[in-house]
Parts: C-alpha cells; sequence; structure tokens
C-alpha cells in the first residue's frame, strides 16, 4: 500500500518535493496539498497528478487520507506543525530549521521523546548526497586516520535582497554545521565568526567565515558567501592524518560551448543536490512504511539551531563561543 503524503507549502522547496514525489517515489502518492494561497497549491495539485487542495494546515494534518506529511511553509509554522504531527502519531519530514526559535526546538524534541518514537525527520538533505555519504564512508574507514580539518565552501549565485549578515549564517552555513556534524560524527564544542566586508553588489550582508571546534578536536570553517554571481558552489575537504578526501569537484560531463571549455553550475541548490533531494524523498517514504527512521532527527534539528545560534553570538560579539546542547536523549541513539 502507498504512503498516503500530504504537503503543506507549495512555494519553491514544496513544489520541488512534490515534483520529486510525483515523478518516482516508489511506494508513495501526493493525496493532499495546502497552501496559504489556494490558487497556488491547486497549480501544484494539478501538475502533480491531482492531489485534493485542503484549507487548512491543522486540518491536513488530522485527515484520515494522509499518512505523512512534508513542512515546506515559513520558518515559524515548522514547530507548531511538528507538533500536530507528533499529536497526532503522524511522521513528518519537515524542511530545515526545525523549528523557529531554541524554545520551540525544545518543545519538538520533548514532545516527541514523551511520544517514545521518533518521527520528526529535519530536510537537511545533504545527509543524502552520494559526495557526503563517501566522505563519510572513507573517514569510518579508517585508513585515512582522524579527521584535522574539513574545510568548507557555500557559495549561492544570488539571494534574497531580504537576507542579512545573521542569514548567511543561519539559513545557508547551518548545512555545513549539520553535514559536518554527520560526516564527523560529533558535536560541535564553540563557534568563531570573522566577517570580510560586504561586497559592492550586496552592501547590505556579509560574507562569513565560521570556524567550528569539535568536542573531539577537529577544526570545521566555512566560507559563506550568498552573492558569488557565477552559479552555485559547494565544496568540502576533509584533512586527516592519513591523507585527504573532497567532494569532486566538477559535474560528470564538460562543456564546450559558446567559446569556453569547462564545467556547467547549476544556478541553485535544486539541481545541484537533485540526487540528494530525491534519495532523502525516498529513504524518508521507506521509513514511513518501514517505521526505522532515518535521515536529520529532531536532536539534529535542535543540534544544528543551537550550533548556529552560537555563531550568531559569536559574530555579534566577535569572540569564540562555546556550544551547549545539554544531554542528548537516549532515544537518539549516537551522533
Ligand atoms: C537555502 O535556503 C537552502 O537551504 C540551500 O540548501 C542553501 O544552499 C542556500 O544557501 C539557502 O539559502
Amino acid at each position: 500500500m502507498s504512503v498516503r503524503v500530504g504537503l503543506i507549502g507549495a512555494g519553491v522547496m514544496g513544489a520541488d518535493h512534490a515534483r520529486i514525489l510525483h515523478d518516482g517515489v516508489p511506494g508513495a502518492v501526493l493525496a493532499a496539498v495546502h497552501d496559504v494561497d489556494p490558487a497556488r497549491a491547486r497549480a501544484l495539485a494539478g501538475e502533480c497528478g491531482g492531489a485534493r487542495v485542503v484549507d487548512d494546515a491543522a486540518a491536513l494534518v488530522a485527515d484520515p487520507g494522509v499518512d505523512a506529511v512534508i513542512v515546506a511553509s515559513p520558518d515559524d509554522t515548522h514547530g507548531p506543525l511538528a507538533l500536530a504531527c507528533i499529536a497526532r502519531g503522524k511522521p513528518v519530514l519537515c524542511e530545515k530549521p526545525l523549528a523557529a526559535g531554541l524554545d520551540s526546538c525544545r518543545t519538538v524534541v520533548a514532545a516527541e521523546v514523551a511520544a517514545g518514537r521518533r518521527l520528526v525527520q529535519v530536510g537537511y538533505m545533504r545527509r543524502f548526497d552520494p559526495g557526503y555519504l563517501a566522505m563519510k564512508a572513507a573517514l569510518e574507514d579508517g585508513g585515512l586516520g582522524p579527521a584535522l580539518f574539513m574545510h568548507c565552501v557555500h557559495r549561492n549565485a544570488v539571494a534574497a535582497a531580504y537576507l542579512t549578515s545573521e542569514g548567511v549564517i543561519a539559513n545557508s552555513a547551518v548545512h555545513e554545521i549539520d553535514v559536518a556534524r554527520f560526516v564527523l560524527g560529533e558535536e560541535v564544542a564553540a563557534a568563531t565568526v570573522i566577517s570580510p566586508r560586504a561586497s559592492a553588489r550586496a552592501p547590505g550582508r556579509q560574507p562569513q567565515l565560521v570556524v567550528l571546534e569539535t568536542v573531539g578536536g577537529t577544526v570545521v570553517d566555512v566560507e559563506a558567501f550568498v552573492d558569488a554571481r557565477y552559479g552555485y558552489d559547494v565544496r568540502a575537504e576533509l584533512v586527516c592524518e592519513n591523507g585527504t578526501v573532497a567532494l569532486a569537484p566538477n559535474p560528470p560531463v564538460a562543456l564546450r560551448h559558446d567559446g569556453r571549455d569547462g564545467f556547467a553550475l547549476s544556478p541553485d541548490w535544486r539541481g545541484r543536490f537533485a540526487e540528494a533531494y530525491r534519495a532523502q524523498l525516498r529513504a524518508w517514504v521507506g521509513a514511513v512504511a518501514s517505521g526505522r527512521p532515518t535521515g536529520s532527527s529532531a536532536w539534529d534539528g535542535y543540534a544544528a539551531s543551537v550550533t548556529a545560534a552560537a555563531c550568531l553570538d559569536a559574530h555579534r560579539s566577535k569572540t569564540r563561543v562555546a556550544v551547549v546542547l545539554g544531554d542528548r536523549p537516549p532515544l537518539y541513539g549516537r551522533v
């Protein structure tokens, strides 16, 4: 029997999830869509197999024809909707962040712990990217020895005018926070942030250099620059005691066109991480069907948000700030 998925939020990411689900996630069907703009919900539902349009987000969660929910609505709705799904015992794939604000993140974790089972997966899709998975496998294989550095680059071609210097950390670099915890299998102990001047094209926000120290002593540096113009560019290299492992810099084919010889870059994350998004949805649907959770947990979502908040403190105070997570509930196993 197919998992009947309800989608809340038919914007950029919601539409992407709906299309991937419709195009081919075995064992799942898009059953219902809600958006604050009903016309947008109707258009997406029509494009993706004619799902029902539901007027109200709470009604979609409660709908007996919906087995599991994708939340891709604005950040401040994530926490309340995750709580509603937990209360109904419905699995939820929630776009990042887990919730707006650390108190709200803690409330979601506490509700899940009280429910006694993992229902929340946070959409940190890089955990399903073949490159990061291979990097993690290479580290775990042991031949490279312990990791010393993880060097990361996160560049967007363009970003919304409203994105601030803080948003560069909380909205973009937070992906490196999550994936560094995933690859290294460790929590972050402290954060420092250094900011260059703003670029002329975006005088209202500065690029950021985030430096994280893990509890085991690995240093992770992240250049986050959302006005790079030339394309979407994400890189990572792990430097270990006996060697290095890096994400392959180029797609499988090189292009000669228009007087140039080189590699095409995606304009944004949907193309660069297309495989990761598909694998994430497949894994989530598999987890819903089997009852064995996967991906970034509510605790991972909380830890990423606490670490991002420490980075924001470090950015404001220009000091090194400790990351304090508190005790990890047994429900979540190890990092
Ligand atoms: C965006 O919100 C995302 O989540 C993308 O994955 C990230 O690369 C981008 O920088 C963010 O703005």
